[in-house]
């Protein structure tokens, strides 16, 4: 085109250098917007300063409120309007900065300029989220966790918006609408908040067989993160990876947590909506501050357009995942979040991500469900954050340049010179314009797929296996994860008030994954369950492989305890060797250790010294650490015996299969709480040296897990 100065060789104008970011860039970005009111004057958004805050403007002393009273109305409606609508799903989150920088070059996979330099690091945001719960509801809770990465990338904006885990309860993005509709809270009553654990959700993934494979990940403990840095994330859809050759190959994207895969114990998850219903935010938020950063390694699974069907499964279907065992996950580079937000509401509540936000070299399949999400996530910012200017709002604007002929509207921020907002134009020189399409160009070129079809509302047959990826996952936990498994079917439908539909989950759903599961679900329903699966063989569908090994968390166990909070238990005439020294070791491997007292007062050690606590025993209670350590000392074991939230503690760490060591004397409080002196994962010595080394190993495995079968003698 003559006037495209890309491509008229009369125009010199200037052309977009090619961008080259740094880590620091999006921080350096927002700088512009941040504010520091430290040695400022209190003035009106106008500028005005103002003499008092404290007072209306009346019409005497005791009289009326004068409307006249400026300064009075701008604040009272600032404040009457601070409010905007919380996300549909996802709205309880918390995010962090960082950066993404790859291991060496995936050229070889994709152009995308993130993947090609190892030198480079490119800043990213990350939301984590909980989907069913408002803003307010608690951490903790049974649900799918959000793990959406916005990438400032050289070339734009790339968000993947995954979730902590690799499949999704439905295959069509049509029934989002009824799946959300069913998992909220009921509409009558809106109870109950951050739930799956009630009647319409039941009744609708019982109605939709695709749901199950889905419904038994949320019924497992990826349920409820230890930490979100224990959190695999997955990309879910399968998408495309085109090279520079504009050869494309089909990928999955996985975040592997480099501390090792943890989650709490269900128990310990309910206890800890009263103790800290933040127990997530707050330990990325404290982390971050004090340096230890979180660490994951993206990962791709790669598969060649050619072997697009050698799978019993299609990659189509987002129900479905791929087998590690079938397609290993390649591992690219490692994602740092290494830096808290400024403002919570300026950057975590307005930040946009969208699966339609890629970059040349990433481009999308026809996943039905990824398809419906290319259009939702645009449609729902509009109402969110008030038009279709949301992207100028710092957090969600490129580290790049973006322009182009997109004008006006809410809130507008951008002050556009020129004359000509439109393409092509000959009186602003022809800019903004078009990059020609080649590959070394730098312009998004859409996949050209051969799309040759009937129009038709129908599901692929492909699509028809519900549930032998939910065997599969079933057949790749341990017994423990099994345990906990039937513990949650067993749980949820106890909170369902109608009896068909507990009837059909536990006959006519739970045994097409396995008949006992269904036998042990039904058994502690009084439901007796068939003796075959009751679906098709084509819903029932055939898995190659029997297990899948990674699918359990206990495959990527920390190994560790870095990380590790562990409570050391005090009180006055404790020994203070037995304190330090076990801090020290603790420190010395990464461990965090917290010396927890009955009281906040200074504690006076046997040998006359000071130890200072770092928390109460029912401030920081036991659900809150991973490990405990009895300090020994006569007189300070007595005092915690003789104390309820003192053996409490312990029977409660006992519970949920915590280590635990008593050092001296610490075991006369193990004898008082009734815990185990000769099993494994209680550790008894004179001396810290006596018990560090297994208790360290017990704590690298995150659970003593062999405890299991008797955690529900405690009565904790
Ligand atoms: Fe979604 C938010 C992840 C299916 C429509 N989704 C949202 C967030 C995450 C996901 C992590 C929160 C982003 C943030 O922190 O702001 N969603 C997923 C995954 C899905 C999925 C992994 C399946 C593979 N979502 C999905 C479908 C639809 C939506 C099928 C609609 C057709 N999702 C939305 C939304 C949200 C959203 C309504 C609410 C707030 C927002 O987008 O910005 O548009």
């Amino acid at each position: 085109m003559a006037n495209n100065p890309h491509t008229n060789p009369n125009s010199n104008g200037p052309h977009d250098e090619k961008f080259k970011t740094s880590e620091n860039s999006k921080s350096e970005s927002l700088e512009t917007y941040r504010s520091d009111a430290e040695g400022h004057d209190l003035r009106t958004n106008q500028g005005v300063r103002i003499s008092d805050n404290h007072n209306s403007l009346k019409a005497g002393e005791r009289g009326p409120t004068l409307m006249e009273d400026f300064i009075f109305r701008e604040k009272l409606n600032h404040f009457d309007n601070e409010r905007i609508p919380e996300r549909i799903v996802h709205a309880r989150g918390s995010a962090a900065h960082g950066y993404f920088q790859p291991y060496e070059t995936a050229a070889k996979y994709s152009k995308a300029g993130v993947f090609q330099d190892p030198g480079k690091k490119t800043p990213v945001f990350v939301r984590f989220s909980t989907v069913q719960g408002p803003r307010g509801s608690n951490d903790t809770v049974r649900d799918v966790r959000g793990f959406a990465t916005k990438f400032y990338t050289d070339e734009g904006n790339w968000d993947l918006v995954g979730n902590d885990m690799p499949v999704f309860f439905i295959q069509d993005a049509i029934k989002f609408p009824d799946f959300v509709h069913a998992v909220k809270p009921e509409p009558h009553n809106e109870i109950p908040q951050g739930q799956s654990a009630h009647d319409t959700f039941w009744d609708f993934v019982s109605l939709m067989p695709e749901a199950t494979h889905m419904v038994l990940w949320t019924m497992s403990d990826r349920a409820f993160p230890r930490h979100y840095r224990n959190m695999e994330g997955f990309g879910v859809h399968t998408f495309r990876l085109i090279d520079k050759q504009g050869k494309a190959r089909f990928a999955k994207f996985h975040w592997k947590p480099l501390a090792g895969t943890c989650s709490l114990i269900w128990d310990e998850a309910q206890k800890l909506w009263g103790r800290d219903p933040d127990f997530n935010r707050r330990q990325m938020w404290d982390d971050i501050e004090s340096g230890n950063f979180l660490e994951y390694e993206l990962g791709v699974q790669i598969v060649e357009e050619e072997d697009e069907h050698k799978f019993d499964f299609d990659l189509l279907d987002p129900t479905k995942l791929i087998p590690e065992e079938l397609v290993p996950v390649t591992p690219i580079g490692k994602m740092t979040l290494n830096r808290n937000p400024d403002n919570f509401f300026a950057e975590t509540e307005q930040v946009a991500f969208s699966p339609a936000h890629v970059v040349p070299g990433i481009d999308f399949t026809n996943d039905p469900l990824l398809q419906g999400r290319l259009f939702s996530y645009l449609d729902t910012q509009m109402l969110r954050l008030g038009g279709p200017n949301f992207h100028e709002i710092p957090i969600n604007q490129p580290v790049c340049p973006a322009h182009n002929n997109q004008r006006d509207a809410m809130h507008r921020q951008t002050i556009n010179k020129g004359q000509a907002s439109y393409e092509p134009n000959s009186i602003d020189g022809g800019w903004p314009s078009e990059t020609p399409a080649a590959p070394e160009n730098g312009g998004f070129e859409s996949y050209q797929e051969r799309v040759d079809a009937r129009k038709i509302r129908a599901r692929s047959p492909s699509f028809g296996d519900h549930y032998s990826q939910a065997t599969l996952f079933w057949n790749s936990q341990t017994d423990v994860e099994k345990e906990h498994i039937i513990g949650a079917y067993t749980f949820e439908l106890s909170k369902v008030k109608r009896p068909w539909i507990r009837e059909r989950v536990i006959k006519e759903i739970l045994p097409n994954i396995d008949l006992e599961l269904a036998r042990r679900v039904g058994e502690n329903h009084g439901i007796e369950t068939p003796t075959s699966k009751p679906a098709p063989a084509e819903e029932l569908g055939a898995s190659t492989l029997v297990d899948s090994p990674a699918l359990s968390l206990m495959a990527r166990l920390p190994g560790n305890i870095k990380y590790r909070k562990v409570a050391i238990l005090v009180a006055d005439g404790v020994d203070a060797d037995h304190v330090e020294g076990t801090k020290s070791r603790l420190e010395a491997e990464g461990a965090q250790a917290m010396v927890i007292a009955p009281s906040m007062a200074p504690v006076k050690a046997a040998s006359g010294q000071t130890v200072s606590p770092d928390g109460m025993l029912n401030s920081e209670p036991s659900v809150t650490m991973d490990a405990v350590v009895v300090a020994g000392g006569a007189e300070s074991v007595t005092t915690l015996s003789q104390s309820g939230d003192g053996v409490y503690y312990l029977q409660e760490a006992y519970k949920h299969l915590k280590a635990i060591a008593a050092i001296g004397e610490g075991r006369g409080l193990l004898a008082k709480a009734g815990v185990p002196m000769q099993e494994d994962g209680i550790f008894l010595g004179a001396t810290v040296d006596d018990i560090f080394t297994p208790f360290a190993e017990a704590m690298g495995k995150h659970r003593v897990w062999s405890r299991d079968s008797k955690a529900n003698t405690m009565p904790a």
